[in-house]
């Protein structure tokens, strides 16, 4: 039902105890038995994870931990010259390891102090509902498997790659986890389906795929772009548009491709007072006239 769907591989939990997860025939690792071994192994560990305990710790492989530290090394040259001031920050504030593929315990242990945020293991699709409503307690959802090795530079389907240099460092900052909470108090207010889809639009085309002014050039500061290597060096040069509820709320968007819509604010500030506000106070009525009002 949500473009959401797409792109998380299917999890299916077998009478054993064991776990497999489905790759279609496009997925870059679908004729890589080491690799579907990994995706199965490590989805079972979020599969039997019981809230409340601490996170279990995937076993990666020298090859995985390899793609970490390529992903990190390229992304940190690309920060730089793309990433907003305030997310550059978080990084400096977080010290994610840069060689290794941190676990998810470690990185809701360095994020906590910063900003009270946790970590909870994802085997995939995580429904919307508890996706989003979980934010409002500081909760953030995350894969545990990392993308395949032969396109390390863009996935389409959320890892931790994705979940940890994309969201963590801007959860390090206070400012963008004060709006990941308001998403996720706006999840829990909503009743419809159609008011809930909206707010995780609203979400996609900010937290997930946002731009900004800052000092008179465009910055990113959405997870999916700081997270992909190839997508970064692309936003600039796609469809601009100014930040709008409406037009966030109601756009469709395909996430196989590299985002060729994107919303801009004109300030951290300005983000806070359109987005911020909205989540705070929106409600089915509310969002039934944004839909309405949409062109
Ligand atoms: N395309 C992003 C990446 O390659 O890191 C992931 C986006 C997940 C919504
Ligand atoms: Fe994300």
């Amino acid at each position: 039902m949500f473009e959401e769907a797409q792109y998380f591989a299917p999890v299916a939990a077998q009478q054993d105890g064991s776990v497999v997860v489905e790759l279609s025939a496009s997925h870059p690792g679908f004729a890589d038995p080491v690799y579907r071994a990994r995706r199965n192994a490590i989805a079972g560990l979020a599969v039997n994870y019981r809230p409340g305990t601490p996170i279990p710790a995937a076993e990666y492989t020298e090859q995985e931990h390899e793609v970490w530290a390529l992903v990190t090394r390229e992304l940190a040259v690309k920060h730089a010259k793309y990433a907003t001031a305030e997310y550059l920050d978080g990084v400096d504030r977080l010290g994610l390891p840069q060689e290794r593929i941190p676990q998810l315990e470690e990185v809701s242990r360095l994020l906590e102090p910063l900003t009270g945020f946790r970590y909870l293991p994802a085997a995939g699709l995580v429904p919307l509902r508890d996706f989003y409503g979980v934010l409002a307690d500081g909760y953030f959802h995350s894969t545990q498997y990392i993308r395949h090795h032969s396109v390390p530079f863009y996935t389409p389907e959320p890892d931790v790659i994705h979940e940890v240099i994309g969201h963590a460092n801007a959860l390090a900052s206070s400012r963008y986890a004060a709006l990941y909470r308001l998403a996720g108090q706006a999840a829990r207010r909503v009743q419809s389906d159609e008011a809930l889809e909206f707010v995780s639009k609203v979400f996609w085309f900010t937290l997930e795929f946002g731009v900004m002014r800052e000092a008179g050039e465009l910055k990113a500061y959405g997870a999916g772009i700081l997270s992909s290597y190839g997508e970064i060096e692309e936003f600039r040069g796609m469809d601009i548009r100014p930040l709008d509820l409406s037009a966030m709320g109601t756009t469709h968007y395909d996430i196989t491709k590299y985002q060729d819509v994107l919303f801009r604010a004109d300030s951290l500030q300005h983000l806070e007072d359109v987005v911020g506000d909205f989540w705070d106070t929106c409600d089915d009525d509310s969002i039934a006239k944004l839909i309405a009002a949409a062109v």
